[in-house]
């Protein structure tokens, strides 16, 4: 008896020890994001939403959670009156059961049928977010860009940044190629930017996401060396970043970052003007988070960006400016 006593104690010690590590390193976590984000719009729950199909994710996800949670309980509360109910008692033997064919046909049916019914409701939304058959084409992108009705991104993400390929003007993605990939402080051989195809000349390639509201953005996702996830708390977006793969992700933004995050005088979105040599200042308006939602490597938690969420008029004033700071000095030829 006494060898049970002190194994139950060490068991308590242990099960509180592990307790306080678990607490201590959740807290530790939390505080530690907090020194590496910006977004002042962290909370507990679902951050707000901001584009245009985030109430449908959320209430696919409020319904499964309703659904779980309901028999989450249930399965408690039984297990618990169960414990109690059928404790040891001396006088009292164990009941030998072979199984129950009804039983078991239905603690299988319902839940088979709840996830066959879940997977059928929310198809619709999935197609539109993930598969959307109406993807335009490479030439439906070039003309749409250059109407100014879509805007094209490619997102390329490396250990551990993102940086985001615009296709400038012409509204034609350049090619990227992985022998050109190299060390840099320019952004576009970072990434591999061929500079002297004609379709890359006018291409700019940014540190920070900057996209019109109200528009749809097409992105293509792909990395340079390992597996990364691009995820837009509050856009609902979430998608991996797989090499050799381009990747689809595509979004609407329904309100600004101004509006949902706020301004900070402090800290605007400015670009050096190449003419003046001055910084101009396309937005005041503090940014949405990027996250990397998949774990990297060694500072994977480092790995945040900046979306910035703007009227047409500043996304037009970041694109020229960087256009102007990125393009070959000596090229006029294509519209700056
Ligand atoms: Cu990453």
């Amino acid at each position: 008896m006494r060898v049970v006593r002190i194994f139950n104690r060490a068991a308590a010690a242990l099960s509180l020890l592990l307790a306080t590590l678990l607490t201590w390193s959740f807290a530790a976590a939390q505080s530690s994001t907090e020194t590496v984000t910006t977004a002042d719009n962290r909370s507990w729950w679902l951050p707000e939403a901001a584009s245009s199909f985030a109430g449908d994710i959320d209430r696919l996800f409020y319904a499964v959670l309703i659904m779980t949670g309901v028999v989450g309980i249930a399965v408690f509360i039984v297990l618990t009156v169960f414990l109690i109910k059928y404790r040891y008692r001396p006088d009292r033997t164990a009941t030998y059961i072979s199984g129950n064919e009804k039983l078991e046909l239905v603690w299988t049916l319902i839940p088979a049928l709840l996830m066959a019914g879940t997977a059928a409701v929310s198809q619709a939304t999935w197609g539109h977010v993930k598969n959307r058959q109406d993807w335009p084409t490479p030439e439906q992108m070039t003309e749409r860009v250059k109407n100014k009705e879509i805007v094209v991104c490619e997102i390329v993400a490396r250990q551990f940044r993102w940086q985001f390929h615009y296709p400038g003007p012409d509204g034609k993605l350049g090619p990227r190629k992985i022998e050109l990939i190299k060390q840099s402080a320019d952004l576009a051989e970072v990434i591999g930017l061929d500079r002297s195809h004609p379709d890359a000349k006018d291409d700019i390639v940014t540190a920070q996401m900057v996209v019109p509201v109200d528009t749809e953005v097409f992105c293509y996702l792909t990395s340079i060396d390992v597996l990364h996830s691009f995820y837009l708390p509050n856009f609902r977006v979430k998608q991996d970043a797989v090499p050799g793969l381009d990747g689809r992700v595509w979004f609407k933004a329904t309100r600004t970052s101004a509006e949902v995050i706020g301004r900070d005088t402090t800290n605007p979105l400015g670009v050096v003007d190449a003419d003046s040599g001055l910084t101009v200042t396309v937005s005041d308006s503090k940014p949405f988070d990027i996250v990397c939602a998949e774990l990297c490597g060694a500072s994977h938690y480092v790995m945040f960006g900046h979306l910035y969420v703007v009227s047409w008029e500043d996304y037009e004033k970041f694109i020229d400016l960087y256009g102007k700071l990125q393009a070959p000095a000596d090229d006029d030829d294509f519209g700056f």
